[in-house]
């Protein structure tokens, strides 16, 4: 018997696996946790039915999310990660010199499962630069004193208890913790499949910031393929450094000349 698991990404369209094992599944305090193994996408991580991850191409996201902010920072030292409890994000902001990072996630099991069975992404836990603090993010930047050179929302779509981290309210709250010229960063969704998450990230983040811009990578196994970044700061977001690491997607090109997609450009004119 063939098993197959995927996520509605709409009323009707999905994206299936065929399943050769499931890894785990279960529940935490949050949210439904799968993880199933597929032979194109290898390791695939979903939430409450949403792919997060797949082990063949989370490097895109995790890698345009990471290097677009801080490679526009002359020397990032401190950088706040909010989400993004699988590691993948940390593992690509470790390879720039920086003295910590911190990571802010809710949800102790993913923290857990990507541990035991994602150390591709996970393995940044054994660098002495992170710190995991298992917190509301939401609740965790009204109350933190730290400066952030970096802040960077690996968050799940803003739909239910993540939708908090797409207000205004939310990034002012992040606006006080950045340190002059600092840079926030943000997982904006589907431009393609949801327009709205973008447009609403784009319009809380503009009001608080004097730049703002949208980049755009493919990730395969997310709705609509396009996916959307949104960063903003009051320094400037022009690339101030090259690589002295290895990347599979990220390079200083795409980063120079990223143009948006006129109904990106027409979505938030
Ligand atoms: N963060 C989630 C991206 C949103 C995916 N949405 C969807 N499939 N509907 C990715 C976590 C990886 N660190």
């Amino acid at each position: 018997m063939e098993e197959w698991y995927g996520e509605k990404q709409t009323n009707d369209v999905m994206i299936s696996f065929k399943t050769s094992k499931i890894i785990y599944s279960g529940k935490s305090k949050y949210q439904d946790i799968l993880l199933i193994e597929n032979e194109t996408y290898g390791r695939i991580l979903m939430l409450d039915g949403t792919v997060q991850l797949t082990e063949k191409d989370e490097f895109i996201y995790h890698e345009i999310l990471a290097h677009i902010p801080l490679m526009s920072l002359t020397e990032p030292k401190k950088v706040l990660i909010i989400g993004g409890g699988d590691g993948g994000l940390a593992r690509e902001i470790l390879k720039h010199s920086v003295s910590n990072v911190d990571i802010v996630e809710i949800d102790e099991e993913v923290v857990n499962i990507s541990k035991k069975f994602l150390p591709f992404v996970s393995s940044s836990y054994s660098d002495r630069r992170l710190r995991l603090f298992i917190e509301d993010g939401a609740e965790f930047v009204k109350k933190s004193k730290g400066k952030y050179d970096a802040v960077l929302i690996d968050s799940t779509d803003p739909v239910g208890a993540a939708a908090v981290l797409f207000t205004e309210e939310f990034y002012r709250n992040i606006k006080n913790l950045l340190k002059k010229d600092g840079i926030i960063g943000s997982q904006t969704g589907s431009p393609f499949m949801y327009p709205g998450h973008l447009k609403m990230a784009y319009e809380n983040m503009k009001t608080l910031f004097n730049t703002i811009k949208i980049y755009t990578a493919p990730v395969p196994t997310y709705p609509g393929a396009i996916w959307s970044f949104t960063f903003a700061t009051n320094g400037d977001l022009k690339r101030k450094r090259t690589r002295n690491f290895r990347t599979m997607f990220y390079n200083e090109e795409y980063h120079d000349t990223n143009i948006n997609p006129e109904f990106i450009k027409e979505l938030v004119h």
